[in-house]
């Protein structure tokens, strides 16, 4: 049996519970194939598949609040610190009643080679609750925030563990539990990002992922001879990720013509308004039937939807597992040639299968969401050097960060005969790294 399919058995009977996590190995091992072949005996021998797929370590704790009837309510915390080989442990807080340990490893998992690609000094970490956010008074959010960071300051630090948004967790989130940290470790420091720009926050953060994923898209497009201006673009998700790539696909020239949140789905095929949807999604915190309500072009349906709109291009910015083999023979009937993943795995393994079958150009999460990490790590170096960079500074990085993370995994999946594979080519550059600063700091 060769070492990838030896690993890939152990690791499914020792994580047998977590569909989500398994996926993710799956994905990630199968594409590695070719360099793990070419170094099949240094590698069982130091045994980097069984390190990389076993986290540092896991926390999980109790957390428990009180709500606005007096009432006690009792979540559950996680934490999972993957691998710091490259730098401190990284990665966002998701707070989603859908969220246990599996869903947390994935996560911690895709975030290592993540943020490998960004060529910044960051190792993969991942963390969250099964906490609802929706309906909760901002009193109930800071209550859930505090006991969430009373326990999780003892493991973080800015040189050791540092977190940041995900679903679920934006700014007002990431205010409340830097607060906290900060009266029980008596200490200001850069130990989360995503901070308001008042104490420490950085600049072009909140658009980081959405412009990024943008950035990525328009060059994986431009060295496929295609221009992403004029273009109409499919978006799912209502969220941060989704808003900022509608705002940056406009700027570019596309047109952008759906939202949804967990509940519907717009169709607007004027384009979408993006000041209407801050207004619902950012300020009101309401459902998108208000856009439909407040829009007379767009039309609202209820569930799920999006792919079945004709288009140019995909971008699934909502959760994991949202685009099925279905969806995806929709968009391939419908003439739809790029699909770019701002969210985490948003495609089932059989629907990207089928997309790159189709000849549709495929940008992975772990290469096309990256810039909200990489940005993260830029507010990082500003707290380090107490200083605070221009929009246009940060967005400029960003923008040459993205540029380069696709090149990089254009290049890797050249070397290794899987021109065009943007899914190798992304595993294979994000291990590469990390797998050398893992041989040369010895078994650890
Ligand atoms: P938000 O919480 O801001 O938005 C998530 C959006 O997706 C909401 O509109 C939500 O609906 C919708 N949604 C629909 N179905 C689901 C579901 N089953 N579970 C959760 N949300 C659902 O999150 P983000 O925009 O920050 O994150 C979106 C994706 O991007 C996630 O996969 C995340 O891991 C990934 N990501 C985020 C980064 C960041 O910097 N924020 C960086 C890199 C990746 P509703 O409005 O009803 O809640
Ligand atoms: O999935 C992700 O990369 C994020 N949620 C952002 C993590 C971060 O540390 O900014």
């Amino acid at each position: 049996m060769s070492y990838v399919d030896e690993v890939l058995a152990k690791v499914k009977e020792k994580n047998a519970s977590e569909p989500e996590f398994l996926q993710a190995v799956d994905e990630v091992l199968n594409s590695l194939r070719p360099v793990i072949d070419a170094n099949e005996e240094l590698y069982r021998k130091e045994a980097i598949l069984e390190r990389i797929t076993e986290p540092d370590r896991q926390l999980m704790f109790r957390v428990p609040w009180v709500d606005d009837k007096g009432q006690v309510q009792v979540n559950r915390g996680f934490r999972v610190q993957f691998n710091n080989s490259i730098g401190p442990y990284k990665g966002g807080l998701r707070l989603h009643p859908s969220v246990n340990l599996g869903i947390i490893k994935f996560l911690g998992f895709e975030q290592i080679f993540k943020n490998s690609l960004t060529s910044l000094p960051i190792g993969g970490g991942k963390g969250g609750s099964d906490f609802d956010p929706k309906g909760k008074s901002d009193r109930e959010i800071m209550a859930f925030c505090q006991s969430f960071m009373t326990e999780l300051c003892k493991y973080i630090g800015a040189d050791t563990d540092v977190p940041a948004g995900d679903i679920g967790t934006g700014a007002r989130e990431i205010g409340y539990m830097f607060g906290q940290y900060k009266k029980i470790r008596g200490m200001f420091e850069g130990v989360l990002t995503g901070k308001g720009l008042s104490y420490g926050g950085s600049l072009a953060r909140t658009e980081a992922t959405g412009y990024g994923l943008l950035y990525l898209t328009k060059e994986m497009l431009k060295c496929n001879g295609k221009d992403i201006a004029g273009k109409t673009v499919v978006v799912s998700g209502a969220g941060n990720v989704a808003i900022y790539a509608i705002q940056k696909a406009q700027q570019m020239g596309a047109k952008p013509v759906t939202c949804s949140d967990s509940t519907g789905w717009i169709y607007d095929p004027e384009g979408i308004d993006v000041a209407l949807l801050k207004e619902v999604k950012e300020v009101k915190r309401a459902r998108l039937t208000e856009y439909a309500a407040a829009r007379p072009s767009a039309q609202y349906h209820e569930g799920k939807g999006v792919w079945s709109v004709k288009c140019d291009v995909a971008l699934p910015c909502a959760t994991q597992n949202e685009l099925d083999i279905e969806d995806a023979k929709q968009l391939v009937a419908n003439g739809c040639f790029a699909v770019a993943e701002g969210a985490n795995m948003p495609t089932t393994l059989e629907a990207t299968k089928y997309l790159q079958e189709n000849g549709v150009l495929f940008a992975p999460g772990k290469a096309a969401n990256a810039g909200g990490v990489a940005t993260s790590a830029l507010e990082m170096s500003q707290n380090s050097e107490r200083l605070s960079w221009s929009f246009e500074e940060v967005d400029s990085k960003l923008e040459s960060i993205m540029v380069n993370i696709f090149h990089n995994l254009d290049d890797a999946a050249k070397r290794y005969n899987v021109a065009g594979d943007y899914v190798a080519g992304a595993n294979i550059a994000g291990f590469e790294k990390v797998v050398d600063a893992m041989l040369a700091q010895g078994v650890c």
